[in-house]
């Protein structure tokens, strides 16, 4: 029985030796320790022993189960040292392998031109105002000075909804009601979308994107809209920008003018894009008229201001010549990519 012991010992042994994995390794020791395993089967043997033999092969038993177990902890430790070594080499990072690349998303043409403006203004002291998209027939006419006749109020021109409200026209509401809570000084800008029912075409969309600003103090001229507005034109366009102020006509300004630059496409001589003229219409101001002023509380006699409008889409479309106002609503990935 010493002998069975001995030689179970040492198979145990080896074969813990070529253990290849943890596998193997629980294997073996139910093959030897287990409940039916050989080291069990022979201690069943034991009561056949004399009194005189069954303590020493009972000690030698506990000794070899003691000396297996001991083996198999060492095996197991040095499987898993080695299982770590493994997955550790398998999941080295090779950090000069190239990145995978994740589509960064960017600013929409309009976005970064509407910073651009609003960057200007902010550095003349404007500050930016905004308001609803739909309004009353008051703030987007009456209080403007807008008569009823006026083409502007025509259902083709203008798209009502229920209850005397309307989609605002032009963002000139929001600086109606600035005008109502706040004394002047005023310096003001405020850009958003507006509406018109406009058959869409490549110069024209029934939703598009206005600035306008106003400024209200004593003493204010046609000297403070025109170095304002002139630049403003030469930051947008460059230095050498001309400008050009030509008379015009809006029932919220009086005087009123249409602000011309010169074509930065072909410098003034005429092309394609200037329509061959030189020159390039990029907003309308004028004087706030004195019964606007007076709507809104504010004495025309002691206050007097001058207000502007720019379509955000026109300014858009020339400094990135995009030659179509509806690439710039459709959302098509190509061209947003291009900015
Ligand atoms: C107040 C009083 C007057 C805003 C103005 C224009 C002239 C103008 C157009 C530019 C291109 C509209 O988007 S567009 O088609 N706007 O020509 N806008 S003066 O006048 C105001 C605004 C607010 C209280």
């Amino acid at each position: 029985m010493k002998q069975q012991l001995e030689q179970i010992k040492n198979q145990a042994i080896e074969e813990l030796k070529s253990a290849a994995d943890l596998k193997a390794v629980d294997d073996v020791r139910v093959k030897y320790l287990g409940k039916k395993g050989e080291l069990t089967a022979i201690l069943k043997q034991m009561g056949g022993l004399s009194p005189e033999e069954r303590p020493i092969v009972g000690q030698l038993a506990n000794k070899i189960r003691a000396e297996i177990e001991e083996t198999l902890t060492e095996t197991l430790a040095t499987l898993k040292d080695k299982e770590t070594e493994q997955r550790l080499a398998a999941e080295t990072l090779d950090i000069t392998m190239p990145g995978k690349k994740t589509a960064e998303g960017g600013l929409h043409p309009l976005s970064i031109v509407l910073d651009d403006m609003i960057d200007i203004f902010r550095s003349m002291g404007f500050d930016i105002v905004d308001g609803p998209e739909v309004e009353t027939d008051y703030y987007n006419f009456e209080a403007l000075n807008v008569p009823a006749d006026h083409p502007a109020r025509d259902m083709q021109d203008t798209f009502y909804l229920a209850e005397g409200l309307l989609l605002r026209t032009q963002t000139s509401a929001a600086q109606i009601r600035t005008m109502e809570t706040r004394k002047p000084p005023i310096r003001i800008l405020c850009p958003g979308r507006v509406y018109r029912a406009d058959e869409v075409d490549a110069t024209h969309s029934p939703v598009f994107h206005q600035i306008e600003g106003l400024v209200v103090d004593k003493g204010i001229t046609m000297c403070d809209l025109k170095g304002v507005l002139e630049q403003f034109a030469r930051e947008i366009y460059g230095p050498e920008t001309k400008v050009k102020f030509r008379p015009s006509f809006f029932p919220f300004t009086e005087p009123s003018v249409e602000v011309d630059v010169s074509c930065s496409e072909c410098g003034g001589v005429g092309c394609r894009v200037c329509k061959g003229s030189g020159w390039i219409e990029i907003l309308g101001a004028g004087m706030v008229h004195p019964r606007v002023l007076s709507a809104c509380g504010i004495d025309p006699e002691e206050y007097s201001g001058f207000a502007f409008g720019i379509g955000l889409d026109r300014i858009t479309t020339t400094r990135y010549k995009i030659s179509d106002i509806r690439n710039l609503f459709e959302n098509d990935l190509r061209f947003l990519e291009q900015f």
